[in-house]
């Protein structure tokens, strides 16, 4: 049996799938016994960090947050998931950084901006077309793409439930879980 606790850091753009991946790969491994912790802007950005904003300054302060917050949970001897856009490269290096090799897994979740253009599911895309929203991502403020993630999972080509599986079997492989 593999290494017990660590953090599941899902970064991608908005739309992307990043919480509800997040969330399936928590419920599969909490039904295979795990301890498990989602952390994502519905439990964090509403409270912790409803102080912070969308301007650089603010979203490295987020994932600095967030990443501290993470390593609680694996000190506390849980899988923790984390779902944010977490758009710069230095910043999810910090977190990388705190931790110790082999609890921190970089979770791609890879689409293009158009499909996540397309599903705009709560309208913000449209939003930061026309401006109402400044500083979007992938619009009017930048996404740096992970280089070297332990995963990559493709949300056009893939299912949510074949991305679970992609994403627990390569924990398997690692002999994570
Ligand atoms: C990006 C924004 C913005 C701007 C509000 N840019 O699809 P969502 O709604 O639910 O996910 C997005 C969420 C991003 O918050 P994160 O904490 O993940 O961002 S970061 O890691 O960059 O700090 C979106 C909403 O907040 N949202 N304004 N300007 N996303």
């Amino acid at each position: 049996n593999g290494h017990e606790s660590f953090v599941l850091w899902f970064t991608g753009l908005s739309g992307s799938g990043k919480s509800t991946l997040a969330n399936a790969v928590s419920r599969k491994l909490f039904e295979e016994n795990k301890q498990t912790y989602v952390l994502d802007g519905d439990n964090v950005r509403h409270g912790l960090n409803k102080d912070l904003g969308f301007s650089p300054e603010a979203r490295t302060e987020n994932i600095r947050r967030i990443g501290e917050v993470a390593k609680l949970f694996v000190d506390s001897g849980q899988i923790v998931s984390t779902a944010f856009i977490s758009p710069y490269r230095e910043d999810r290096q910090q977190v990388r950084d705190l931790l110790q090799e082999n609890e921190f897994i970089e979770i791609h979740v890879d689409c293009s901006l158009s499909t996540c253009e397309e599903r705009d599911p709560k309208g913000l895309y449209k939003k930061a077309r026309t401006g109402e929203i400044p500083s979007f991502t992938g619009v009017s403020s930048p996404y740096e793409a992970p280089e070297n993630p332990e995963i990559v999972v493709n949300t056009e080509e893939n299912s949510i439930e074949a991305a679970v599986d992609i994403i627990v079997k390569k924990l398997e492989d690692k002999g994570l879980v």
